[in-house]
């Protein structure tokens, strides 16, 4: 059930939007709206889409975020979100991120599925994920919440898109029955030095079940995942702040890497 008035989620879809469009930061929005509900976060969310549709934006994926238990722990949540991810947010591998299109980016490594058939909640189960998963690849998430010092709680960061800001997809695919994707390894090095370390299972438990969890999540709204859907599966490292003039490169067992730079 929504408490905020059709108008409300509007002018809080703007307001947010406006801050990521020109890279200022807000106060979290449950501070002037404390009756907010989930479900007029995801409204305040779905109307930054449209808006953004509605002016030729495509939607390129969907991510995952907050799917990792130290992560929830972190930021103080009790449960993973998600987002959308549009088509400016994409960096090719080895490219450039431009640091003033940013407030305070954050670096984190994590994979992506690309379905081959659709995933329909509810009651979607890793199995189901796993056999409608064309390949999976490296993708780095580049985060940047509007809320000023990244200071939020589940309401504020869902309304904000969960943060999303830019990604890089990279590496080489592999199908899901050819890799350990429990204990795959990742790497991420901030100017040559490593900085994390993780594992595939350090999402859910199993990356599958994050997608599994955004089907499941799509289905509270009458929403699925469609087949050919590039999905980001949430961070398997902490979340590394960067600077303008700072390089990263994510190494991904027997998957390649993922590298960009902050200008
Ligand atoms: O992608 C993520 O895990 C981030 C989701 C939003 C929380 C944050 O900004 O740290
Ligand atoms: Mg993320």
């Amino acid at each position: 059930m929504g408490n905020l008035k059709k108008q409300q989620v509007e002018e809080l879809a703007k307001h947010l939007e406006d801050a990521e469009l020109q890279a200022y930061e807000v106060t979290k929005i449950t501070d002037d709206f404390p009756d907010m509900t989930y479900e007029d976060a995801f409204n305040i969310q779905w109307e930054i889409r449209r808006r953004k549709e509605a002016r030729g934006t495509k939607i390129v994926g969907m991510k995952m975020g907050l799917t990792s238990w130290a992560k929830m722990a972190q930021m103080g949540v009790e449960k993973p979100c998600y987002g959308f991810l549009a088509d400016y947010f994409s960096i090719p591998d080895g490219g450039q991120i431009k640091h003033d299109e940013l407030i305070h980016p954050k670096v984190e490594a994590e994979l992506a599925f690309v379905t081959k058939a659709p995933l329909k909640g509810p009651g979607i189960h890793i199995g189901d994920v796993l056999r409608a998963t064309d390949f999976v690849m490296p993708a780095v998430e580049i985060i940047d919440s509007r809320y000023k010092d990244f200071k939020f709680d589940l309401k504020s960061v869902i309304a904000d898109n969960s943060s999303s800001s830019r990604f890089v997809a990279g590496g080489t695919m592999a199908k899901p029955e050819d890799l350990d994707l429990k204990n795959l390894g990742v790497v991420m090095e901030v100017n040559g030095e490593v900085v994390q370390l993780g594992a595939g299972a350090a999402v859910l438990g199993h990356p599958a079940s994050s997608v599994a969890m955004l089907a499941n999540m799509l289905a509270e709204r009458g929403e699925h995942i469609p087949a050919g859907t590039f999905i980001m599966i949430g961070a398997i490292t902490a979340a590394v702040q960067v600077n303008k003039g700072d390089s990263f490169c994510v190494r991904y067992q027997g998957l390649g890497t993922v590298s960009g730079k902050f200008v």
